[in-house]
């Protein structure tokens, strides 16, 4: 009914991730509704982790099939992607070449420095900050970044913002959801909601995929991070359209499986609002689960303001898709400076 594995996949996750459950969280919010994170934010040794190795697995068997010498990526300041391109290239022996846009408007003093692209810096990735903002589609800066690589004598491997729209992108979250099958076997239930941050595509786009095979692919509700609602869903669509050729799915997936949810983006991309740092301090004080503003924080806000307010019927089970972040919020320390 589908075939994942069929593909290369070059490990650099320790496996398949813990399931937790979270009953300090569910009983905060009323205790109708029992809550569970999958942790993909502790799922590798490499640079902290998070979902881009998931997907980054899939794709570095085509970037050493290249003979490429140099892989080439692009993010936000303070992106976690970029953090993970390095990473990787520093674990397979490659050289790593980053464009790093002002997609945030966000000016802690020190948000150059720390979190993401400091830990970026470190692993020898070559980062070149540049003023253009936020945009999840291809850029003029990654395509020059790549022709720089080329001019100097050497061989890029181009992988895109959140290593969406490669054609490889969406199959690690396929994965995910073969995993979440596995485990719902052990557990003796099965999960009625998925809750997953969404920006550039690709994590949800794969998860939808995976779960369309057994019919529940509207079950997996997208929290919009990126402010930017049509971009953001059309490259979900296209995602979900390619992935499921690939795995060949079998069927087309219906428009009305893509659910994605606008209501916690604002103010803006990469900005937090007040109710998301209220997210963030209440899975920390519950949980100790660290979520971030930009990404995790936002999915967060969502799952509680959901759960408050009645959407999951009484005695759902709802698992958080914990995709990790935290590095980034050492570049936010004045929201947070008296906790
Ligand atoms: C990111 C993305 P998608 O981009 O696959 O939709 O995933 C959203 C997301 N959570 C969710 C975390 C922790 C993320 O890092 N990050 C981007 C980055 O540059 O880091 C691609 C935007």
């Amino acid at each position: 009914m589908m075939n994942l594995s069929k593909f290369a996949r070059y490990p650099l996750t320790f496996g398949p991730t813990p399931i937790e459950h979270l009953p300090r969280l569910s009983e905060a919010l009323g205790g109708d509704v029992e809550i569970y994170a999958k942790r993909d934010d502790c799922n590798s040794g490499l640079a902290f982790g998070g979902n881009k190795l998931r997907k980054l697995e899939y794709i570095v068997p085509d970037a050493i099939a290249s003979g490429a010498d140099t892989l080439v990526s692009i993010g936000g300041v303070q992106s976690n992607h970029t953090r993970m391109v390095a990473a990787v290239a520093a674990k397979i022996g490659m050289k790593c070449r980053l464009v790093q846009e002002k997609w945030v408007p966000h000016y802690d003093a020190v948000y150059d420095r720390v979190g993401n692209i400091l830990l970026t810096r470190l692993m020898g990735a070559d980062s070149r900050l540049v003023d253009d903002g936020f945009d999840i589609g291809i850029r003029k800066s990654w395509e020059d970044a790549l022709e720089d690589v080329r001019s100097k004598g050497g061989k890029p491997y181009a992988i895109p913002a959140g290593a969406s729209v490669h054609k490889y992108g969406g199959l690690g979250y396929v994965g995910f959801a073969e995993e979440v099958r596995a485990q719902e076997k052990e557990l003796g239930f099965k999960f009625d909601y998925i809750v997953v941050c969404v920006v550039t595509g690709s994590t949800q786009g794969g998860m939808i995929v995976g779960f369309a095979a057994d019919n529940r692919a509207d079950r997996v509700i997208g929290i919009d991070a990126s402010g930017t609602l049509e971009q953001t869903r059309a490259q979900v669509r296209q995602i979900v359209d390619n992935t499921a050729e690939l795995v060949e799915l079998g069927r087309p997936v219906r428009d009305d499986e893509i659910v994605i949810n606008p209501d916690y983006a604002y103010p803006a991309y990469g900005v937090p609002s007040e109710e998301t740092n209220e997210a963030i301090r209440l899975a920390a004080r519950t949980e100790a689960m660290i979520t971030d503003p930009v990404y995790e924080g936002k999915s967060m806000q969502g799952l509680i303001d959901l759960t408050r307010k009645g959407f999951f019927p009484k005695g759902s089970r709802v698992l958080y898709a914990h995709l990790g972040g935290a590095p980034a919020i050492n570049g936010y320390s004045y929201y947070y400076r008296e906790g």
